[in-house]
């Protein structure tokens, strides 16, 4: 423990010392705290006004930056919905739970295959430890019975169990036309409560609403035993749709409008722990599961200054915005160092005072000397798959790629040796290759290559099976 002892905290009076030590870690006897990871799809970097955007407003968000953490350097487990969610919710590369492909790149309406029940998911490593489990949104892990959250460790489930623009109507207009005026009719997409649908098509137009009345039903429901709820909104995914109260007021267009909305909602969430004095108890998590899906055009959000965005293995397909809020525990702070929605179920684990499994190989660490203010990440590589072959690989400040490709679109996979290297602290944006000045840093992610690949146990496939 005391290697953790930062040499800020070295220089406080004792007193003060004794007292940050002991904010290591919750005291034993105290309640095991809430967990709301709040998970969208397709927002990018750029798309919060705390990271710097400069007309969408996001209040609620701000606030949970300035009263928590503000993570910099975040990432997603791959470039698209369902790998990435995978990887959220098992702590390990989707390669290793075979949620990858090098052909389709996500699950289908017409999928047969969802991520494994053998995988042991967040929920069910929280709900080992005493909690009740809720999936409300969009699930993408496989929309059969066996697949779907109340067979993954989750109590519950309400939501669109795919992406929203799948199961297009016929009445649909063709091609992207669709996209720019968009009607909820014109994708039959299921809203599921539990295994049953309950709506078809849903009414797209109120669904950030109605995840956000369900989350909050269940956090006053469930407020005297620690609860886990995972908010994944169906938003901002193309087809883009805000409610009548929220539609028209950004000056971002519908794309501000529903990213609002969104913060609307985490404002809801805040409140009403706030309201039920569950706010010192309960860490909220804000994050995406990709960038932005930037061939939709001004229906597409933005990752800023990082380069690309949603499909590909440039910073901006795969670096998210993540907010971590736990007011009296959380150090408030803009953390720069290296995180990972991969890092979710062994931080998570460790504040719940819970297992997380041992029998296999994650991917993820526990995050939460950061969260506490008591030490450093201990993640220090990030491996930038593309289906199931390893495009990239970040170490430190330095980023290699040994293969690129345009995130969408006819273009081939493109190698490179020596690979491109990138100094990310330097060059966020990835603009300038200085792979001949630094060949040392190209030789140590050599290494941790090999390294990764030597224990690398592929899993079965499961997005090429189709019913
Ligand atoms: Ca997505």
């Amino acid at each position: 423990m005391i290697r953790h002892v930062s040499l800020r905290m070295l220089l406080l009076p004792s007193a003060l010392l004794l007292a940050a030590l002991e904010n290591q870690a919750p005291a034993a006897d105290a309640p095991k705290p809430n967990m709301v990871i709040i998970f969208c799809d397709d927002l990018g970097y750029g798309d919060l006004a705390c990271y710097g955007h400069p007309t969408i407003r996001t209040p609620n968000l701000d606030r949970m930056a300035r009263e928590g953490q503000k993570w910099t350097q975040f990432y997603v487990a791959a470039s698209v919905c369902t790998p990435s969610r995978a990887g959220l919710m098992t702590g390990r590369l989707p390669i290793r739970t075979g949620m990858c492909s090098s052909h389709r790149r996500v699950l289908f309406p017409d999928s047969a295959g969802g991520l494994p029940g053998e995988e042991v998911t967040i929920a069910e490593v929280l709900k080992s430890a005493g909690y009740a489990t809720h999936a409300i949104g969009k699930w993408h892990l496989g929309h059969l019975p066996q697949f779907l959250p109340t067979s993954q460790g989750f109590d519950s489930y309400f939501g669109i169990p795919y992406s929203n623009d799948m199961d297009r109507a016929a009445e649909s207009p063709r091609g992207r036309e669709a996209f720019w005026a968009p009607k909820a009719e014109y994708w039959n997409v299921p809203l599921m409560r539990g295994t049953e649908i309950v709506e078809r098509p849903t009414d797209q137009n109120t669904i950030t609403r109605r995840y956000t009345d369900e989350v909050v039903r269940l956090i006053q429901e469930s407020k005297d035993r620690p609860f886990f709820i995972y908010l994944a909104h169906s938003m901002p995914h193309v087809p883009l749709f805000a409610s009548e109260q929220s539609a028209g007021g950004s000056r971002r267009g519908l794309y501000g409008d529903v990213i609002e909305e969104i913060d609307w909602s985490v404002g809801r969430v805040l409140d009403t722990l706030v309201e039920l004095n569950l706010d010192k108890r309960t860490l909220v998590v804000f994050t995406s599961d990709n960038g932005p899906w930037l061939i939709f055009d001004q229906h597409g959000g933005s990752a800023g200054l990082l380069r690309d965005g949603k499909g590909c293995t440039w910073e901006g397909g795969m670096r998210e915005p993540a907010l971590f809020w736990w007011p009296g525990t959380i150090r408030p702070a803009v953390v720069r160092e290296l995180g990972s929605t991969l890092d979710l179920l062994p931080t998570a684990a460790k504040l719940a005072g819970a297992a997380a499994p041992a029998d296999r190989v994650l991917d993820g660490y526990d995050l939460s000397p950061v969260l506490l203010g008591a030490g450093t990440s201990p993640r220090e590589t990030v491996f930038f798959y593309r289906g199931t072959q390893l495009y990239a690989v970040r170490k430190g400040a330095f980023k290699a790629h040994f293969i690129t490709q345009p995130a969408y679109g006819p273009g081939k996979p493109e190698q490179h040796d020596p690979p491109l290297l990138y100094h990310l602290d330097h060059d966020p944006g990835e603009r300038y290759n200085v792979a001949e000045k630094y060949p040392e840093a190209i030789a140590e992610i050599r290494k941790a290559v090999e390294r990764h690949q030597a224990e690398l146990v592929p899993g079965e496939p499961q997005l090429d099976k189709t019913l």
